[in-house]
């Protein structure tokens, strides 16, 4: 039976009630499956020292050093910020927004402000209850963590092959070769990888079976690196080299996917710490080179600077071995997801990945996704409402069909992971 198109009076209700239905594929997070143990941040006090909050603090409230804040233990911290953040200014940010939606949709008073009260609700959750209820309450159905093999926290869970939860797929996390190279020489070589720190003999063969034993033992979606905004490629650093002759040759032979996310300045505040990271233009001369000779591995890319963003829609127009993906970090507010999200729609039609939430506390996934959801919608509207007045009908299904695409299939497709689903 065809089904009678969607006007204009009913769209927006529609793609609501279709985007609030579509289980959603979190394609890069920081969070880890209960099996990693305190790996796993959850729980307002977590929450509030997110380290979004913590660069917003330190401006607010400039009589705390940062090291005078780093000092403290994290309940101090988490209070320090509630007060300067919350109590002695309205919480208007995007990360400040961030920490009352997650409070309301686990049901509690937001307008108590109690402190206090919430650390009791968090603390009777155990981490089973508190991952089912979150996974519950975001409308996520998978998430991919960032794994890394040179985190001596990380790798013996791994090894002791407790990871098992399925909702938590793995990426496999490269920084520690790419960017870190010298200084994991040793450890490779401790572990058996005969490597040497100038690349020679058998080093980039031996990099090649490091990725090969990691992937049989994380089972990754992708392989991933975050890159600053001055990585060029093809040059002469062990950086390009160990991508042009390790990690390209992997992915072509396995055909793991390669996520670049690139444009980070690593610690311009080196006293915020994790908190202390800034942005900077990215020359796309080198993805474009890399999508241009490497036409048999898949690139998914997501960039830091505002001013990549169209940059990187037009690149994608030219490499369908190129998937843009999330409105990552500091382009993670209403103004620029709306701007980047209706570039894609207007550059890409529906074959982009529009968001990834980049959590680092679970419940965050719950606010990242809730802020999203109504900016997506908006856009949709605005998109099907201009398409439907030539005069072209659009059903239900198809609108259903279109934001699963957004929110899941073009990634599952991308990486060719329908079978694990
Ligand atoms: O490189 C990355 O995965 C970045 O997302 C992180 O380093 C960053 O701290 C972050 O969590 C941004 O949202
Ligand atoms: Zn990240």
């Amino acid at each position: 039976m065809p089904q009678t198109p969607v006007s204009n009076h009913e769209l927006a209700a529609v793609v609501d009630k279709a985007i609030a239905e579509t289980p959603i594929f979190d394609i890069h997070t920081h969070l880890y499956s209960a099996a990693f143990g305190d790996l796993l941040l959850r729980g307002v006090d977590q929450l509030v020292t997110y380290h979004y909050l913590i660069a917003e603090v330190v401006r607010a409230d400039t009589s705390v050093t940062p090291q005078q804040f780093y000092a403290m233990p994290l309940q101090q911290r988490a209070e320090h910020i509630w007060k300067t953040l919350f109590l002695d200014r309205s919480p208007l940010s995007e990360a400040q927004r961030g920490v009352l939606t997650t409070l309301q949709a686990f049901g509690l008073d937001v307008a108590s402000r109690d402190l206090a009260a919430y650390r009791r609700f968090f603390a009777a959750l155990s981490v089973d209850e508190h991952i089912d209820k979150v996974f519950e309450l975001s409308g996520v159905s998978h998430v991919v963590m960032t794994n890394d093999p040179f985190d001596d926290a990380e790798r013996p869970v791994w090894e002791a092959g407790l990871h098992t939860d399925p909702r938590f797929l793995a990426a496999l996390r490269i920084d520690g070769l790419l960017v870190f190279w010298e200084q994991n020489v040793p450890k490779l070589r401790s572990w058996g990888y005969d490597v040497a720190p100038d690349l020679s003999g058998t080093t980039c063969a031996e990099v090649h079976r490091f990725l090969r034993d990691w992937t049989a033992t994380m089972n990754p979606v992708y392989l991933a690196v975050s890159l600053p905004d001055t990585f060029r490629f093809p040059d002469e650093s062990a950086c390009s080299k160990l991508i042009a002759d390790s990690v390209l040759p992997f992915c072509k032979e396995s055909g793991i996917p390669f996520a670049l996310m690139i444009g980070v300045k690593r610690r311009i505040n080196p006293a915020l710490d994790l908190a202390g990271d800034g942005v900077g233009k990215f020359d796309m001369r080198s993805l474009e080179y890399l999508c241009a000779n490497y036409p048999d591995v898949k690139f998914l890319a997501t960039l830091l600077s505002r001013e990549n963003q169209h940059e990187l829609c037009v690149a994608a127009r030219k490499f369908p071995n190129l998937m843009p993906f999330g409105c990552w970090w500091f382009l993670n507010d209403p103004m620029t997801v709306d701007e980047i999200t209706r570039m894609r729609l207007e550059l890409l039609g529906l074959t982009a990945i529009p968001q990834h939430s980049d959590c680092r506390i679970l419940d965050q996934l719950i606010y990242k996704w809730a802020h999203f959801r109504p900016l997506l919608a908006k856009v949709l509207v605005d998109k099907y409402t201009d398409t439907m007045a030539t005069g072209w009908q659009v059903t239900e299904d198809e609108i259903r069909r279109d934001v699963a695409l957004l929110l899941r299939d073009n990634f599952i497709q991308f990486a060719g992971i329908a079978d694990r689903i």
